[in-house]
């Protein structure tokens, strides 16, 4: 048999340990009750593998700086990225993990904040991209408190679709956030008039509203692991 076999559809044989060699009960014998005799084993095989992380968690938080992508997976999670009030806190992905009841878990990625012209590679650009390429679902945070929020969705959506076609469509939910902030809340009628789509708003500092987000999460991860199953994969676990 090739020695990268499949044993299974989730489980990979990259390199087989050598044939064992004999040990002293194999020379056993009634002449011979204390054998001291053996026979070296074969050397395993080594290979040099290029590993690439193809998923990064569940669902993973999409924003621009500021939003507050941080703040919401403290809130959620155990995870405890920094928070600050100034762009490009976080510079590298922080993945916390969900807990509900039945021991089931959902890890949701705090990405860095991308910015207008990420896919040309602006700032980290590319880099970012890649971590939102490797979730399954997407979380799209914007800051209810800027003016015309509906624009950093729309904007969000571009960069993620130049970078890759499809990208923007993977199951997703809005998330609007900063709702405890006054002039927030007005514009929340309007952006999901915009969008023509549901949108969840909700406080990452005071911890208003985040109940539909947890249930959304476990609707969308669900709905994964269930198309995964049907196509013989399985399902990502925590
Ligand atoms: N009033 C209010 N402020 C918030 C809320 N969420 C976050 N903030 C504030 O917004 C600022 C940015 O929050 P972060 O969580 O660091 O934002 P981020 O999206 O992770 O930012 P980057 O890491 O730079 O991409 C901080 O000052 C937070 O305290 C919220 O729900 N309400
Ligand atoms: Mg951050």
């Amino acid at each position: 048999m090739h020695p990268c076999f499949f044993r299974s559809p989730w489980e990979y044989v990259a390199a087989l340990g050598g044939a064992g060699g004999k040990g002293n009960r194999f020379f056993l014998a009634n002449d011979n009750r204390a054998p001291v005799t053996c026979t070296p084993g074969q050397p395993g095989q080594e290979r040099v593998l290029h590993l690439e992380l193809k998923t990064v968690a569940h669902a993973g938080m999409v924003g621009f700086p500021n939003a507050g992508k941080s703040s919401l997976l403290r809130a959620i999670s155990n995870a405890r990225p920094a928070v600050a009030a100034y762009p490009f806190t976080t510079l590298n992905p922080h993945v916390g993990i969900v807990h509900y009841e039945g021991h089931q878990q959902v890890a949701v990625a705090d990405i860095p904040g991308i910015i207008p012209g990420a896919h040309q590679n602006r700032g980290l650009g590319f880099a970012f991209l890649r971590h939102i390429e490797r979730c399954r679902c997407l979380l799209f945070l914007v800051d209810l408190s800027l003016p015309e929020p509906w624009t950093q969705v729309e904007d969000l959506k571009y960069e993620l679709e130049k970078y890759e076609a499809g990208l923007s469509q993977r199951p997703h939910v809005v998330v609007a956030n900063k709702i405890d902030l006054p002039q927030a809340r007005a514009s929340l009628p309007l952006l999901q008039e915009r969008l023509g789509q549901d949108v969840i708003a909700l406080s990452a500092v005071t911890g208003e509203n985040l109940e539909p987000l947890l249930l959304r999460l476990k609707v969308l991860h669900d709905a994964d692991a269930e198309a995964e199953l049907r196509q013989g994969r399985r399902p990502l676990r925590w």
